[in-house]
């Protein structure tokens, strides 16, 4: 570690024993762990951060203050090794522990693990976790608490195959079957009619039981062609919650969300604020404590909840720019049992954000492409940010997803969101690797994004009729 910049020390508050953190460990790798590094230098934090092999010489472990080597390439051995990851806590003598997305980042035990080793998860109470990790109780408590949600059985579906269909008649086909353990699109089955309901019911419950070790599966109305909307909320240990506004996040692929965007096209301030606090009161309700999303299927007009993520998201920056707020360092100020200093009447959502994320893979195949980057030009200029780990000559390893940036464009307007991104992505070149960039270029002259308002399917649809493929 010699000839390491201890930025923390330039912060001018060294001595800041009881105001924040003085150093935490971020279990994560990629452009999270280079944001959350930041979001701890700003706050005058040392931190730490622990890899595996095959990142050792990557940007965000040079920045840092320490880090700790936790085992080979493999996620399982490294990034999901949890008690190499609390080990490296404890010789590097860290506070608290920031998760990132993915990886342990909603994995209840790991929660529990690190508070019972005596530091700070940076993030939700164990028990909200677990609670949010099974589906069906997280929209029991959700509805109880008073959050729309899709209409279908009340909890988990019984074994008696007639009452199952019972329970489909008075829902209403399509229906959907989706496993409780599952989320994320993992686990789920629709179906047209009730001849194929009891088998479809049964072999997602056989496949539930063998993914997830729970068998019990929910059913839901299937929605036909709803928008993914989501609202990002957050809470501190003394009960106070605000909501940040929300996300349009239906331009996906395979449940991998491709362009994300805030505020969602179409819909009023004036029902995001009131769905927002229906979200604000259910987390009073739970306790809930931290960052945390809540997902939302929006269709003709009505929202309903389908799942909560206890984590930051990769898409959190677009609400970044339009609020202002800093949403990384605001779960390291609630994690260290701050009051949350902004008031639900200080988030005024000023202008437009689109987020494109940019995958190292076969712009058309999808097919993933690791390897060196040998060129590497960001794109910049006025409302652009890119968050990206990255360098020309760096390697994207094969053992881990394909993100390598998100462009993030700003506008007062969503045309003007929209030219920023366009030239941004125009001026972008990645080369040694293959990257969805010229994906990107199409969706930002697409005469239906333009339009805004896109449901779940389009992506897909549009992909289907690509010319030539
Ligand atoms: C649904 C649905 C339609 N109706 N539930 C997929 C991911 C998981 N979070 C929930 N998902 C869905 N649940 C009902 N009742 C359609 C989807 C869905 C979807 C949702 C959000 C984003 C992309 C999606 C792609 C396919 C299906």
């Amino acid at each position: 570690m010699a000839n390491r910049l201890n930025t923390a020390s330039l912060c001018s508050n060294s001595s800041n024993d009881d105001l924040m953190f003085e150093k935490i460990l971020i279990a994560n790798r990629g452009e999270i762990a280079l944001r959350v590094q930041r979001a701890c230098r700003e706050l005058g934090i040392k931190t730490v951060v622990v890899h595996s092999e095959v990142d050792t010489d990557t940007k965000y472990v040079k920045l840092a203050d320490e880090s700790v080597c936790i085992g080979p390439a493999a996620s399982r051995d490294s990034y999901l090794n949890i008690p190499a990851i609390i080990s490296a806590a404890e010789v590097t003598d860290a506070e608290a522990i920031h998760p990132g997305y993915g990886f342990l980042s909603e994995n209840a035990d790991f929660a529990e693990r690190v508070e019972k080793s005596g530091f700070v998860f940076i993030g939700p109470r164990p028990d909200s976790i677990r609670l949010m990790g099974d589906k069906v109780s997280a929209k029991d408590a959700m509805k109880k608490a008073g959050v729309p949600v899709v209409t279908g059985s009340d909890g988990a579906l019984p074994e008696d195959p007639k009452e199952i269909i019972k329970i489909a008649r008075a829902v209403g086909y399509p229906v959907i079957i989706k496993a409780s353990g599952g989320g994320g699109g993992r686990g789920m089955r629709v179906v047209h009619t009730e001849a194929a309901l009891v088998n479809a019911v049964n072999t997602t419950r056989q496949e539930a039981g063998a993914a997830f070790s729970n068998p019990a599966v929910y059913l839901e109305k299937f929605l036909e062609n709803p928008r993914h909307v989501e609202i990002q909320i957050l809470a501190d240990e003394h009960r106070n919650a605000i909501h940040l506004g929300e996300r349009d996040c239906s331009m996906q692929r395979r449940h991998q969300k491709v362009v994300e965007e805030a505020p969602a096209p179409g819909i009023t301030r004036r029902l995001i604020d009131r769905i927002g606090a229906r979200c604000v009161d259910a987390c009073r309700k739970i306790g809930y404590r931290g960052a945390g999303t809540f997902e939302f299927l929006y269709e003709n007009g009505e929202f309903y909840f389908i799942e909560m993520n206890t984590r930051v998201q990769v898409e959190h920056p677009v609400t970044e720019f339009i609020t202002g707020y800093d949403i990384v360092q605001q779960q390291i100020r609630i994690a260290f049992g701050e009051r949350l200093s902004i008031r639900q009447r200080d988030v005024s959502p000023r202008g437009h954000a689109i987020e494109c994320r940019i995958n190292a893979e076969d712009p058309f195949k999808f097919t993933p492409s690791p390897g060196r980057i040998t060129s590497w030009h960001p794109p910049g200029g006025p409302g652009i940010r890119v968050d990206s780990h990255v360098y020309a000559g760096c390697v994207i390893p094969p053992h881990y997803d394909s993100l390598i940036a998100k462009v993030i464009a700003y506008g007062d307007t969503r045309e003007q969101a929209i030219a920023r991104m366009r030239v941004a992505l125009s001026e972008m070149v990645v080369e040694g690797i293959q990257t969805n960039i010229p994906l990107h270029r199409e969706l930002m002259t697409d005469a239906r994004f333009i339009t805004g308002g896109t449901s779940i399917h389009y992506l897909e649809q549009r992909l289907a009729q690509r010319s030539g493929h």
